[in-house]
């Protein structure tokens, strides 16, 4: 067990980016990854969790760069028949990637936990980081829309973002459970930062605040919650964080991001082009370049990430 460990709340590709980054510069077996399940659905029969594969494949080093999510070198022999023979070909599932797919949903049928099977999947592809579900409980993301609520995968990839969002609720969160192995990740004793990833905070992270206990494993830690700004310059890198944040009539600034974790931070990381919101933002602020594009700058913005929440905790010593 490593003397000082980290937590970080992910979603998929955003989250995923930074999570590689801690890997890399923490000692072996000092992350855990607590990820988002909100958007898992069944698909031709398949349990799919795309945000813990997306996590699983960046981590292994084995992601498609041009996507973020899906395997690199990926062949799509499954897909072109499916589109042969009139079947569903709205959600892209690689012959590669499919593999995981029908063994989680095996392991899944024959009466395992996701926790477990997801444990073992990140053992067999070499990863030295916990992977952890938020919950073995199902919760599932269901979008307002413009054109009524949609599932989560019909709103993000079978309709492209494009209907406008009014809401967003997570079915089945009020009843699920943290998964053990969150709980047990937050309660680590030696456990240094909690750190919420720039993943999309209504999307990603907000099924994960909407699980019941969860505020309160967080602040029973003791580690300082540190937020990574979604936002580079006012803008999404990727996704529809922006769009989401002005359809539901928020101005689309990093100071919304913060008042929207509200209470759940100890500190935020704010992007250098974004430092015109520094005094905004009524909590400790770290002004970085939060960009990144390559594994130097993961590994710079994670380990800066954690200098700032050692200092967040050197000041709550001596405060
Ligand atoms: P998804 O679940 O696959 O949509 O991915 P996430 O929710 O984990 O991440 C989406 C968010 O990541 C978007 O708001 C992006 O702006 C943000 N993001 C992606 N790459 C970067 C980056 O390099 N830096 C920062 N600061 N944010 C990023
Ligand atoms: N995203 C897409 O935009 N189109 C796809 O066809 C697609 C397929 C897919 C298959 C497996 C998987 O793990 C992820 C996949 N994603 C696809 C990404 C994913 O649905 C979204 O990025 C996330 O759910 C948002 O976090």
């Amino acid at each position: 067990m490593s003397s000082h460990t980290v937590v970080a709340l992910s979603g998929g590709v955003g989250g995923a980016k930074l999570s590689l980054g801690l890997l890399r510069i923490l000692p072996p077996d000092a992350l855990s990854i607590i990820v988002n399940t909100g958007d898992d659905f069944e698909h031709l029969g398949l349990r799919i969790s795309p945000d813990i594969d997306t996590t699983l494949y960046t981590l292994a080093d084995m992601v498609n760069p041009e996507t973020g999510w899906g395997q690199r070198d990926e062949t799509w022999k499954f897909m072109q028949e499916q589109a042969q023979r009139g079947g569903e070909t709205w959600f892209k599932l690689g012959d590669r990637d499919l593999q995981v797919h029908l063994e989680r949903t095996r392991r899944l049928q024959s009466g395992e936990s996701l926790s477990a099977v997801t444990a073992d999947f990140a053992r067999r592809f070499g990863i030295a980081a916990e992977i952890l579900p938020m919950s073995d409980d199902a919760v599932s993301t269901r979008v307002a829309t413009s054109e009524g609520e949609l599932g989560f995968q019909e709103y993000f990839v079978q309709r492209q973002c494009q209907p406008a969002v009014s809401g967003l609720r997570f079915a089945g969160a009020a009843a699920a459970r943290p998964s053990a192995g969150a709980v047990a990740a937050l309660g680590a004793k030696n456990l240094s930062a909690i750190i919420l990833c720039p993943s999309n905070p209504w999307l990603s992270i907000d099924p994960l605040r909407a699980l019941p206990g969860m505020r309160a494993l967080l602040r029973a830690s003791g580690a300082p919650v540190v937020a990574v700004s979604p936002l580079v310059g006012g803008k999404a890198v990727k996704g529809p964080t922006a769009k989401i944040m002005a359809e539901l009539g928020l101005p689309v600034t990093p100071t919304a991001v913060v008042r929207h974790y509200a209470d759940w931070i100890d500190g935020f990381v704010l992007d250098v082009r974004d430092a015109k919101y520094t005094d905004e933002i009524d909590m400790p602020v770290l002004l970085t370049d939060t960009l990144m594009r390559d594994i130097a700058d993961r590994r710079r913005l994670a380990s800066v990430t954690l200098e700032f929440a050692a200092m967040l905790t050197v000041r709550r010593a001596i405060a």
